[in-house]
């Protein structure tokens, strides 16, 4: 049975744009699993904490204020090569290169409005899944009666 888990997190533009049952549904369909969601209105502080990598480039502040505008959606997924399967379901970070189907590629025209965030590996998933769940009790344990169907 696979573990690997990935943070994925609705940005204030998606939730704004009713994008959340969307975003839902397509890794739902997909086959992973919900282990963790909650909503969120984050302080700067703690954007500022979950992007520190990239501290340093002009839109930083621009991104930090945006993300701490309104709510987001934070949510652990998990399943096969949940990962970088998660990040192609996302679509690339500039929209305008995002392959239509995926959803900046559906959804999104701007990098900075691009509605969603995944991590870009498994360290970094344990890093944000810690981050925004705390690293006791991050996920749900449980199984679905489908997965022996995935
Ligand atoms: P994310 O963390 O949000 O999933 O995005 P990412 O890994 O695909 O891209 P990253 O380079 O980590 O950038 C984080 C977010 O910063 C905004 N951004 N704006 N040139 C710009 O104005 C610019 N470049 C990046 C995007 O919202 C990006 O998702």
């Amino acid at each position: 049975m696979a573990t690997e888990q990935t943070f994925i997190m609705i940005k204030p533009d998606g939730v704004q744009r009713q994008l959340v049952g969307e975003i839902i549904g397509r890794f739902e369909r997909r086959g992973y699993s919900l282990v963790g969601m909650k909503m969120v209105h984050a302080s700067k502080e703690h954007i500022e904490k979950h992007y520190e990598d990239l501290a340093g480039k002009p839109f930083y502040p621009g991104l930090c204020n945006y993300m701490s505008s309104g709510p987001v959606v934070a949510m652990i997924w998990q399943g096969k090569d949940v990962v970088k399967q998660g990040r192609a379901l996302l679509g690339a970070t500039n929209p305008l290169a995002s392959a239509p189907g995926t959803i900046r590629g559906d959804f999104a025209i701007d990098v900075g409005r691009n509605i969603c965030h995944g991590s870009d590996a498994v360290d970094s998933a344990k890093k944000e899944i810690a981050l925004w769940f705390g690293a006791q009790d991050g996920a749900i344990s449980y199984k679905r009666a489908i997965d022996q169907w995935i």
